[in-house]
């Protein structure tokens, strides 16, 4: 893998550096020429490139092959800043394909498979990624794209679908709106691939009970394509990284240092096959840890745990460090359902601290007293888990809104 690795990062520097001016310029200033880079134990010589840069090169910029080799943009939602257009020429689709086709067989898919995606379809990569992945397998595609959950069941149930592929709080949704139509022994589904946003283990215990299915995750980026960078494999300890195509790094998210294996950091991509949208370290803020233990399912391809949240995620409040990720490893545990929302504001110089959760029907109907308790339990729980205390306040269920797509988890007035 290495030597394969080497090969292609050699190739990969030198068609970057003589066709993406800022990569060129960043390495100048670096003192790095394409021939100082002779194996992928190199790559440490490289600089960083970050959203940052890619937004202040939109569209055009950073795109390495002429416009007429190109098939296809995606691009990022925008929300934070400016949007990232990547652009793919047909291999880079075709290689795509091949990363998304590598998780649907991970997760035990065949062309026997009904492939459900509901993950949106356009800019947003989620759709297209596992659309042409299932082709790849030969399996069924059904290419639901996100919402109209009604028209999402009935599919399910008349096609039969066997693979579910869409967010994991979106899947958790659609458990619930299954339930409620009392259609849960008419779903054939076994597996589902979930990703684009953190979600907990209890989170998946949740969703593989509720749907009666295994439930895989799947990391990507659109700068590095999409998904498919890693996917799981039945032993479900983390996302086997293709890294025939993306080479993965763990560095420290302060100093920029090269971190050991094992170590908890930042995770840096390096591809070594695109043409249209070449990445040399591209920064991705998300935190994680490689590992190289060896695996039951015989892949030998480098791990990366779930993502424990992304630098950018992390909300100070009151100076203090957390995680939404935190809040809901606590809820799960204390029986609560995934629906919450953090609501930050500032009063007085201070910041207030808002944790809004949905209640189980069970608890609902419960009497006052027993709900009382069950909220001052939660408030122990989370102040014990991060350090601070937020203001818990308990809403009737399906309170909050449900997301087809990521989930919205905070509300930070602070920013307005
Ligand atoms: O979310 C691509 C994708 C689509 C991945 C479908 C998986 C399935 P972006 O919208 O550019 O691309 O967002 C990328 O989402 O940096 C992570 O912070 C987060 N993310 C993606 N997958 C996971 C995951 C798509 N499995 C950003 N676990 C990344 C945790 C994830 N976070």
């Amino acid at each position: 893998m290495r030597a394969l690795q080497t090969e292609r990062l050699v190739k990969q520097v030198k068609h970057t550096y003589e066709n993406v001016v800022p990569y060129r310029k960043k390495m100048q200033e670096k003192g790095v020429e394409p021939g100082d880079i002779t194996s992928i134990d190199d790559l440490s010589k490289l600089p960083f490139v970050n959203k940052d840069d890619l937004r202040d090169e939109y569209p055009h910029g950073f795109r390495a092959v002429p416009l007429e080799d190109c098939v296809r943009i995606q691009s990022t939602s925008g929300t934070t800043g400016r949007r990232v257009v990547a652009f793919y020429t047909q291999a880079d689709v075709d290689l795509w394909d091949e990363c998304c086709a590598r998780a649907i067989v991970a997760a035990g898919g065949t062309k026997e498979d009904v492939v459900h995606v509901s993950y949106g379809y356009g800019l947003f990569t989620g759709g297209p990624g596992l659309n042409g992945g299932s082709h790849k397998v030969g399996s069924l595609t059904l290419p639901m794209s996100s919402g109209n959950t009604e028209r999402q069941i009935q599919f399910m149930t008349d096609l039969e679908s066997t693979i579910l592929c869409c967010t994991p709080s979106y899947a958790a949704f659609l458990a619930e709106a299954i339930h409620e139509a009392g259609l849960i022994d008419r779903i054939k589904l076994k597996a589902g691939i979930f990703g684009a946003e953190a979600w907990s283990e209890e989170m998946r215990r949740n969703i593989e009970k509720n749907l009666r299915i295994k439930a895989y995750d799947i990391y990507g980026l659109t700068e590095t394509s999409g998904p498919g960078v890693s996917f799981e494999c039945e032993e479900q300890t983390g996302m086997h990284v293709n890294e025939d195509h993306f080479f993965a790094e763990i560095i420290d998210p302060d100093t920029g240092e090269a971190l050991p294996e094992g170590s908890k950091g930042e995770i840096v991509f390096t591809s070594l096959t695109k043409q249209a949208f070449p990445l040399l370290r591209y920064r991705t803020r998300d935190i994680c840890v490689l590992s190289r233990k060896e695996c039951s399912c015989g892949r030998t391809l480098v791990k990366m745990a779930k993502p424990m949240g992304r630098t950018d995620d992390m909300l100070i409040i009151r100076g203090v460090n957390v995680f939404p990720s935190q809040i809901e490893t606590v809820l799960l545990n204390q029986g609560y359902p995934a629906n919450y929302l953090i609501i930050l504001d500032r009063v007085n110089f201070t910041d207030t601290f808002e944790v809004q959760v949905e209640m189980t029907e069970e608890m609902f109907s419960d009497e006052v007293k027993f709900i009382e308790k069950k909220e001052s339990e939660l408030l122990a729980a989370l102040r014990s888990m991060l350090g601070i205390s937020p203001a818990v306040k308990l809403v009737a269920p399906r309170t909050i809104a449900r997301s087809e797509g990521k989930a919205v988890r905070v509300v930070d007035k602070r920013k307005i």
